[in-house]
């Protein structure tokens, strides 16, 4: 099966041209001006930009919090109309389990013949024994070269301390395992919680007043210095104050091999909307917590200086009504996350490229060529180039529309961006070769998704260095 793709303008993280793309099979096979080739397929893509599918270096389709369940990778057709071609997912150690035998059972249970989009995987530490950090060498073996671990969240199965972190930072070196964290201290969260909810203090909005940034920026240090003692590089996950970029980008310039990025939600909505009424602040709680346009701002500088490296969705469906309203009357049992994996580029090109915020390679960049080499997939993904798999955005700029809950494939019965007027959409997408959304319609089919093995050593190629 050949596919030509006429008259679109490329744009690469770092150049953007005006040629034609030859697809055979699931791989981009020729890129040049004026290619003539009697393809089976041939699609006009005059005034599209033609961008790399995205990767999603942070989804939850798997998370719990409490009892509720975030909606699964049966919604993950919400990636593809959103321009997202591959997405890596948490996934959480089973307790006596190794981070292998998780993966894999989720991934049998819960991912295979389900995902739409193609798939990598994290493993989270729950369960810091020494057969794990024995384990973590071996992980790259089997394609998952990414491991997680949460400073925040005292109490639950995934909060995990200093020594743990350490211990993994110092097992993964070597072996070319990235370390990721997020980081908020648990302790001081632990306190201010109770400290609000001793105050009669029960209602959203508490729960940014019970994590202030300061509480980000001491874990973001703290996790460094880890990383420094340890010799071993860190990525920070969704990165949200100034100062705790600041923290990063310091330590790096000083030579700490640390690297971050932020969300879509960091870096456009504020913490304003967690004092909705009618508890439609829930809607906005997720952690860290949402912050002010002074953040905004210097999230969006260290997009275009390289002080952070990627934005993710951090894509976490939980419902309002079902599951949000388990915290009506205690803010810290509210279900921690925001659905977001439709909107990453939709959000991007609006609030970004329009606004001159970031440029179009930049954008790229961010959504998906760094992410791809981050996780070890940037073999295959995240690029538009000869020998690349054929994933592939028609962008449409001068698309208009109005970002709903109704029309979303997210399967949650809210949206976090509800409202927003949106500029360009995903009008086709090619999931290695195969059109899988048209005119920004979902027309692929369960379970099309593959798992893409991770390499190791991500973090260290030129360039991120
Ligand atoms: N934060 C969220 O908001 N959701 C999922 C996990 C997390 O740490
Ligand atoms: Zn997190
Ligand atoms: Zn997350």
């Amino acid at each position: 099966m050949s596919l030509l793709i006429k008259n679109g303008t490329i744009v690469t993280a770092v150049d953007e041209y005006q040629a034609d793309i030859l697809v055979e099979g699931e791989q981009i096979t020729t890129i040049g001006k004026n290619l003539d080739y009697k393809a089976a397929e041939i699609v006009d893509a005059k005034g599209m930009y033609v961008l790399p599918g995205g990767v999603d270096q942070h989804t939850h389709f798997s998370f719990k919090y409490g009892d509720a369940v975030v909606r699964g990778f049966e919604t993950s057709n919400a990636a593809a109309v959103g321009g997202t071609t591959t997405c890596i997912e948490f996934i959480n150690q089973l307790t006596g389990k190794s981070i292998t035998e998780s993966v894999r059972k989720f991934e049998q249970e819960k991912v295979s013949g389900i995902a739409m989009v193609d798939y990598s995987f994290h493993g989270v530490v729950t369960d810091p024994t020494d057969e794990l950090f024995e384990e973590i060498p071996t992980l790259p073996k089997q394609g998952i070269p990414t491991i997680k671990l949460f400073m925040a969240y005292k109490g639950a199965c995934y909060h995990s301390d200093d020594s743990a972190i350490f211990r993994a930072l110092q097992a993964s070196k070597d072996a070319g395992v990235t370390i990721m964290v997020h980081a908020e201290n648990a302790d001081l969260i632990d306190v201010l919680q109770k400290q609000c909810l001793a105050a009669g203090k029960t209602a959203p909005m508490y729960h940014a007043v019970s994590r202030p940034p300061l509480v980000e920026v001491e874990a973001t240090q703290r996790a460094i210095y880890l990383a420094e003692l340890a010799e071993a590089p860190l990525y920070v996950v969704h990165v949200t104050t100034k100062e705790s970029m600041e923290v990063v980008r310091n330590s790096y310039i000083k030579g700490v091999p640390v690297y971050g990025e932020t969300c879509t939600h960091y870096l456009t909505l504020g913490k304003e909307n967690l004092s909705k009424p009618d508890f439609e602040g829930a809607k906005y709680v997720c952690s860290p917590a949402l912050r002010t346009p002074e953040h905004h701002e210097a999230l969006w500088e260290a997009l275009r200086k390289g002080w952070l490296n990627a934005v993710s969705s951090d894509h976490c469906g939980f419902d309002w009504k079902e599951h949000k309203h388990m915290g009506f009357d205690d803010f810290t049992q509210i279900p921690n996350g925001a659905p977001g994996i439709e909107n990453r580029l939709g959000v991007l090109w609006t609030a970004g490229v329009e606004t001159g915020k970031i440029s179009r390679q930049k954008l790229v960049d961010v959504f998906a060529t760094t992410p791809a080499k981050i996780n070890g997939l940037s073999d295959r993904k995240g690029h538009i180039g000869v020998g690349y798999d054929a994933d592939i955005v028609l962008f449409d700029p001068k698309w208009r529309g109005t970002i709903s809950a109704k029309t979303s494939l997210q399967g949650v019965d809210y949206n976090a961006y509800e409202g927003m007027e949106q500029s360009g959409r995903a009008d086709k997408v090619f999931l290695r070769g195969k059109l899988i959304v048209d005119e920004g319609k979902f027309i692929g089919q369960k379970g099309q998704g593959q798992f893409i093995k991770g390499k190791p050593f991500g973090l260290c190629y030129e360039g991120l260095k």
